[in-house]
């Protein structure tokens, strides 16, 4: 690496809104302190940076929860709304010495937030991702996508680099780089390194402009879900011979398309046996270490799964390297769950969904476990002014990245006005649970319907179904809340979604319990929990995990085919 960095992961100082001092971890969520654990308001982090040698610093933040103001010193340098995407912010001409980082964070609910409300998960307060320094020149890269496109002679890829010139005065520089199994700087075209061609650029002051590259990769891997090959790409910026900035990233090189109603990586069709799954753990909140990252996506394939739905928000990237890395196929969506149209008279509303849309897709372009952009999640769709927002996020989207198909997850059944607008059709269903009656015969009604609605030959996906159970929970009469019942319904239902080779994908509502707001949702919600996981907040296994490993690995245990539907 040539680009200096640190982690500023640990120990910091807090003063919560009424004075309070607390020392909390970052990453972190407030919640986790005993005196914290129902705190909605406003507080301040603090940490001390030191700086050797005067230079600019790009502070990056991966995720505050919700609203976040940063200061260096007196200087103020950022605000950020939305949990779950990342910002980053460059200050120039640091001095050497110590100076103090100030990050003033909201999490209170208000007209100013549209898309954290009370919900049926929690708005946790804190800086619950990462945050990291970097020391840049006037001139850096901000980010980079690649693009595989696979041609008859193999793979070849367009690259794309994003430059700015922060400075005052024009800069003229090179930039090269390569793509590699290895980590390491590759200096010569070789097996296993192939080097990307120097190009050379003028940005006057304050310019930002993207470079590409259109180039072929003979003898790459392909990434697929039972061997999923990854590369390091690395770019360079070169000034007389010397590499002053660098920015590396994973990818891999694999493409998404439709066939008829088939969802298809590398041509061949994957029937996606999926989990919800909800950034929460136990005490932890919304702060996953990537340790029990690791372990949900354990327990996850354990059960048979090879597919997660990032409900209802863009992800920690640190989950999605471990899908990138395992070959499980992600449906990641923009933060926004079950809103009604009253919504659509907040201007902030879609500002605020296409902002999180474009960081969503500017920052996690390049993982190749992402087949699936997903948005609105439950949002109005059986409302005619409604459509127009559903039009103006799939635009957004295929502007930003035409290679991955788009999904909303419905719940207004027969009366969907935009059915017709996304590439794959996606309903939630909660036969046995909200509705009693015959799965089968719901299914088909369900069918039908999507058929005659907009959604004839699209791929069909069932996103949401499931049943409540509270962990520990056993009853001879099967009654609701116990674990029991869930088994039965997730039976039933299975029994009916695994067997219909009509639908592209399923997933299971949900992986794990997860905390509520008590605000709106105590009510239906014991513990106030919402307890439809199949393992509760701390992972301990509901009886219903021995039924899904039963249905979702069948015979043959194929992590991604199609055969484990039979
Ligand atoms: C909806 C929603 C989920 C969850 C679920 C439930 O379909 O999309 O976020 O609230 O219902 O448990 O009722």
């Amino acid at each position: 690496m040539i680009r200096k960095q640190q982690e500023l992961e640990g120990m910091w100082d807090f003063v919560k809104e009424d004075g309070r001092k607390y020392t909390l971890p970052v990453p972190g969520c407030w919640e986790q302190h005993p005196e914290l654990s129902n705190y909605r308001g406003k507080g301040t982090y603090y940490r001390k940076i030191f700086v050797t040698n005067s230079c600019n610093l790009r502070l990056v933040f991966k995720g505050v929860s919700h609203t976040a103001d940063v200061w260096l010193d007196d200087t103020f340098v950022a605000h950020h709304y939305n949990a779950y995407t990342p910002f980053s912010a460059v200050v120039r001409s640091v001095t050497p010495g110590e100076h103090l980082l100030k990050v003033e964070v909201d999490n209170s609910f208000s007209e100013q937030s549209t898309l954290h409300r009370p919900n049926d998960y929690y708005s946790y307060g804190g800086i619950s991702r990462p945050v990291g320094l970097e020391q840049i020149e006037n001139v850096y890269i901000e980010n980079m996508h690649m693009t595989p496109v696979f041609k008859k002679d193999g793979w070849c890829a367009v690259i794309e680099a994003r430059v700015i010139n922060t400075g005052e005065k024009e800069e003229r520089f090179d930039i090269c780089g390569s793509l590699s199994e290895k980590m390491s700087v590759c200096e010569k075209e070789d097996v296993g390194c192939h080097l990307i061609s120097a190009q050379s650029c003028v940005l006057s002051a304050g310019e930002e402009k993207i470079v590409r590259w259109e180039l072929a990769f003979p003898g790459v891997k392909s990434w697929m879900p039972d061997a999923p090959a990854l590369y390091f790409l690395k770019l360079r910026l070169m000034k007389n011979g010397q590499a002053f900035d660098d920015l590396i990233d994973r990818v891999g090189f694999r493409v998404v398309s439709l066939m008829g109603q088939k969802l298809c990586v590398n041509g061949e069709p994957v029937f996606l046996k999926g989990f919800n799954r909800h950034e929460d753990y136990g005490e932890l909140g919304c702060a996953i270490p990537p340790q029990l990252m690791a372990q949900d996506l354990d327990l996850m394939m354990d059960m048979g799964a090879n597919a997660v739905r990032t409900c209802h928000y863009p992800n920690d990237e640190r989950f999605l390297d471990l899908c990138d890395e395992r070959g499980i196929l992600v449906w990641e969506e923009h933060h926004s769950r079950g809103f009604k149209d009253w919504l659509l008279k907040n201007p902030l509303f879609e500002t605020q969904c296409k902002d999180c849309v474009a960081e969503m897709i500017e920052y996690h372009f390049n993982h190749p476990s992402i087949v699936i952009w997903g948005i609105l999640n439950e949002y109005a769709s059986d409302i005619p002014e409604a459509r127009e927002l559903y039009e103006n996020l799939y635009k957004q989207i295929k502007k930003l990245d035409p290679t991955r198909p788009t999904t909303s997850a419905t719940c207004r059944h027969f009366q969907d006005l935009c059915l017709d607008l996304p590439d794959v059709v996606s309903f939630n269903m909660y036969s046995g649970w909200y509705q009693d009656g015959s799965v089968q015969e719901r299914h088909e009604q369900e069918m039908d319907w999507i058929r005659k609605a907009g959604g004839a030959g699209k791929p069909v996906i069932v996103s949401e179904f499931g049943a409540g159970a509270v962990y520990g929970f056993r009853d001879r009469r099967r009654a609701k809340w116990s674990e029991e019942r869930q088994t039965d319904i997730l039976r039933e239902d299975l029994e009916v979604y695994m067997h219909d080779p009509r639908l592209t994908g399923i997933f299971i509502w949900q992986f794990a319990d997860c905390r509520v707001t008590e605000e709106e949702w105590f009510a239906s919600r014991p513990r106030s929990y919402n307890n439809k996981g199949l393992v509760d907040e701390y992972r301990r296994p509901k009886e219903a995990c021995e039924t899904v490993r039963e249905m979702y690995s069948g015979p043959g245990k194929m992590l991604s085919g199609l055969q484990g539907k039979n």
